[in-house]
């Protein structure tokens, strides 16, 4: 037969439209979302490089972490802004570098900050987690408590949010250690996210000095590391403890689509990369399922994708219809997600068009959101009803 372009040329258009077809399962897909109403921003702080996390210190201080490796401490009061001295040596590239920031719960007795940051070099390199004390912009007693095993290569997927549970406990998120065709011991990185005898793809939980907890899930489990609270998550880039409803949310990227928001529940999985609503970059299925017994179902699939990044549970007194909602910060989206509860059950979302990628967002301890732009100039933004807006 003679080679026919245009029948080829069809033949390979709707092989292309069949697989790029999003996958279908239980879970509806989060896609555009109407604007949230009675809200307007204010720029508080321009010129941050790549900021990552801010929390605030019980005198109101802010501290912001810059991920090229910096932290700063903010008095916005006075405007005084200055460097905080003595972090460790952190590898800084693509998205390593230094990235969460908790205060404790009783820093005004311990002066205890923890932050996560990536460790190690190009070739070899894991998310830490330390803590150390704040005496004025000064670290002292930094204190590594936490690796990811196993190292990986190259800047992707470190994850590295933390969350405070009620018990004192922290909750650390780990990626996956890279898309494919990344591999670790000649396995693909996003295969570790299954392994119990990594970290890599985790939640992991750990007493405030690096100790391990002895009621975490699997720590009896031959085989399986005693940190691990949660399986199979790709890259977990918001995570959130709601004090009121005892509930942990935490939200993570797909790779193209395939977003999610997740319940988190100790010993429970997460599913990837063995379900996924997420296709590979160029385009393929990574998995023909999206659900599976014995694995969580998200809560929300957001495709296209938002790159979530951040997240919240609002509970304050100056947007009283916002108690209790999760708010969920948009790298790619450039928005916030507010995500409207009843229980543990999605209602609703609507969206804070912010026109910059969001890399975190934080409920501030006067009851307004606060939230950082992710870009080279990085800014610090609140969220103030409209009407306070002059
Ligand atoms: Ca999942």
């Amino acid at each position: 037969m003679r080679y026919q372009p245009s029948l080829f040329l069809l033949y390979f258009s709707l092989i292309v439209l069949y697989s790029c077809k999003m996958p279908e399962g239980p879970v509806t897909l989060s896609g555009d979302v109407a604007e949230a109403e009675g809200w307007a921003s204010e720029i508080i702080l321009e010129g941050l490089e790549h900021p990552w996390a801010l929390e605030w210190l019980p005198n109101g201080w802010m501290l912001i972490t810059e991920r090229p490796g910096r932290m700063k401490i903010f008095n916005e009061e006075s405007g005084q802004l200055d460097d905080v001295s003595g972090l460790p040596q952190i590898y800084s590239d693509g998205q390593g570098g230094l990235l969460d920031l908790l205060v404790h719960p009783d820093f005004e007795r311990n002066s205890l900050i923890y932050f996560t940051f990536a460790l190690g070099t190009e070739d070899q390199n894991q998310t830490a987690a330390a803590r150390a004390e704040l005496h004025g912009n000064r670290l002292e007693n930094v204190e590594i408590i936490f690796r990811a095993d196993p190292k990986k290569s190259g800047n992707q997927h470190f994850g590295s949010r933390m969350a405070w549970l009620a018990d004192g406990s922290l909750l650390i998120s780990v990626g996956d250690g890279g898309n494919r065709p990344k591999s670790i011991d000649g396995i693909l990185s996003r295969e570790y996210a299954q392994m119990l005898d990594a970290h890599l793809g985790k939640i992991i939980r750990i007493n405030e000095d690096g100790s391990i907890p002895e009621d975490n899930p699997f720590i009896r489990q031959d085989g399986a590391l005693p940190e691990i609270w949660s399986v199979g998550h790709r890259n977990v880039q918001g995570l959130t403890f709601d004090k009121t409803s005892g509930r942990v949310w935490a939200n993570e990227h797909g790779s193209r689509g395939g977003d999610e928001l997740n319940l988190i529940n100790g010993g429970a999985n997460y599913g990837w990369p063995v379900v996924t609503y997420s296709r590979e970059y160029y385009g393929l299925k990574i998995s023909r399922k999206t659900s599976k017994p014995g694995m969580e179902d998200p809560v929300i699939v957001w495709t296209p994708a938002q790159a979530p990044s951040g997240l919240t549970v609002y509970h304050g007194d100056v947007f009283k219809e916002w108690n209790g909602d999760l708010f969920s910060g948009g790298l790619r989206g450039e928005q916030v997600r507010r995500i409207i509860l009843e229980g543990s059950t999605v209602m609703g979302e609507e969206a804070l068009t912010i026109g910059h990628r969001v890399r975190d967002i934080r409920t501030g301890p006067d009851g307004y959101l606060y939230l950082l732009t992710a870009e080279e100039n990085g800014k610090l933004i609140r969220i103030i009803p409209e009407a306070q807006n002059k």
